[in-house]
């Protein structure tokens, strides 16, 4: 029920204090550390508070990415410093751009399109499919050669996708061990515009030849099956580059310079969906999380959480940036199964596996058809997913491109392997909160990867007070919810 009575907001209604974590005595420090060996969590009685989830991951690579081969200064605030992104500063400092990252700003002195210098060693792109990707295409046109690498899991990840695209346009990029994954060979050579149909909905794919077509001769336009995020092309155009999005098509013109400029990062929604997940499916719950990117092409968690009948409402939407923001308020919910298929997977294929938890604490049942996608990333998360979920009680179909959740079956604590996949670590310490007994996630300090408070901040959210007024500004006028 929702009251406009005036009731400031920093009054909280105090509620019991629970503390889950086995490792709650322990500084935080010390629990980092501890974390990938050990980290167990139990059933919570509710999470409840605000919070504001770190800055948007591939807004945060994006501006360290252009911004370096922009002419002048790109000051860029709530970077995410996760290690992902950290991956992406270290490949720029290698060629000799000089970033500093001070007081939670991150200034990136460009060197303009070609100030970019031979690094002396191959590039280490961590964990980071956004970071290989996105830099092949910067870098086939340069006038130097590079080696790039990752970790395993990148070493395991489909490069052909750009392999293919870059070598029409005339690049010299070859996977090394002839396996069409990293590390990748790239000797410098001009490029030529092409058009380019590409098979997969993917923004990685689409920004790596957006990218090489800056420096290219002559037009380059790429056709997707589906429009995938569009933070490349949004930012680029801040930036002062000429682009036309036109349905699944981009078109990109050749350009001379880019021009460095603040960037204000919002918060990652791929970030917030363990948060939207835990209030809805906890008891007596209520959390805010404050500042949330709702890029439409990023924002399918919202409609899909509509259609489950989720208690989420979308506050202080602001649309005045091309990337808007809103704060969410979620609450407790009775939610029911949907089917999740076609255009909206691109633009939720992060929160999927979140999402196919959370239809586990639905009635009826829930279908996720059309994103084999989710087998490529950091894991293979259709299986990895299923494995996890039947481990923990849940009924649960794998299928060829996607998953079937028949929901309302309790979950039970369980021994998971998260695979070092930061999606899966986080998805399933939320689903700890909601099943009965101990659960034990392996590898769980994977977190790191795109959010190294995570553990802490669900904790606090645990502990947490009741917000007893929520201020909102809206379209309609300003209130607050009580
Ligand atoms: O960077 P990486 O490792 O590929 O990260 C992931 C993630 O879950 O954090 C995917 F594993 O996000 C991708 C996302 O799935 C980030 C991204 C981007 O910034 O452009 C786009 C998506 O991938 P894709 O292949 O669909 O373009």
């Amino acid at each position: 029920m929702r009251q406009h009575i005036p009731i400031p907001h920093d009054r909280l209604l105090y509620a019991d204090c629970y503390v889950k974590m086995h490792t709650s005595f322990l500084s935080d420090r010390i629990k980092r550390k501890l974390r990938g060996i050990y980290m167990k969590l139990h059933k919570a009685d509710h999470v409840r508070g605000e919070i504001t989830v770190p800055g948007d991951k591939s807004i945060s690579h994006r501006s360290v990415m252009f911004g370096s081969i922009a002419k002048g200064t790109t000051e860029i605030h709530n970077f995410l410093e996760g290690a992902d992104c950290l991956s992406t500063i270290g490949c720029f400092r290698r060629m000799g751009i000089d970033i500093e990252n001070k007081n939670g700003v991150v200034t990136v002195h460009g060197k303009g399109m070609h100030g970019l210098a031979a690094p002396a060693e191959t590039l280490d792109c961590g964990n980071s499919g956004t970071t290989t990707r996105l830099i092949s295409g910067i870098l086939a046109p340069q006038n130097f050669d590079v080696t790039l690498t990752g970790d395993e899991s990148i070493q395991k990840r489909p490069m052909k996708r750009i392999i293919e695209p870059l070598s029409m346009m005339g690049a010299d990029i070859k996977s090394v061990r002839g396996n069409d994954c990293a590390p990748l060979r790239i000797c410098g050579k001009p490029l030529a515009g092409i058009h380019y149909t590409s098979k997969v909905a993917s923004a990685q794919v689409k920004s790596s030849i957006l990218l090489a077509g800056l420096y290219a001769d002559g037009l380059t336009s790429i056709t997707e099956p589906q429009v995938s995020r569009n933070h490349t092309e949004l930012m680029l155009k801040f930036f002062g580059a000429e682009l036309e999005s036109k349905g699944t098509t981009v078109t990109i013109w050749p350009a001379t310079e880019l021009f460095g400029n603040r960037i204000d990062v919002p918060g990652d929604i791929s970030s917030s969906v363990y948060f939207v997940a835990a209030g809805l499916i906890l008891p007596n719950s209520e959390v805010l999380i404050k500042n949330v990117g709702i890029n439409p092409t990023r924002a399918g968690l919202i409609k899909v959480c509509e259609a489950m009948g989720a208690d989420l409402t979308l506050l202080n939407e602001d649309h005045e940036n091309a990337e808007p923001t809103a704060d969410l308020l979620v609450r407790t919910s009775s939610l029911r199964g949907c089917v999740i298929e076609g255009d909206i997977i691109p633009t939720l294929i992060d929160e999927l596996p979140t999402i196919a938890m959370m239809a586990c604490f639905a009635e009826g049942t829930t279908v996720i058809r059309d994103a084999a996608e989710l087998k490529v990333k950091e894991s293979n998360r259709i299986a990895i997913m299923v494995e996890n979920l039947r481990a923990m009680g849940a009924d649960v179909e794998e299928t060829e491109d996607g998953m079937i959740i028949h929901g309302g079956k309790p979950l039970h604590g369980a021994v998971v392997d998260s695979h070092k996949d930061h999606r899966i670590a986080m998805t399933f310490a939320v689903a700890a909160l909601a099943a009965d007994g101990e659960t034990e996630i392996i590898d769980a300090d994977c977190v790191d990867i795109s959010y190294p408070a995570f553990y802490e901040e669900l904790e606090n959210l645990q502990n947490s007070k009741r917000p007893e007024s929520i201020w909102y500004f809206s379209r309609d006028g300003f209130g607050f919810f009580l």
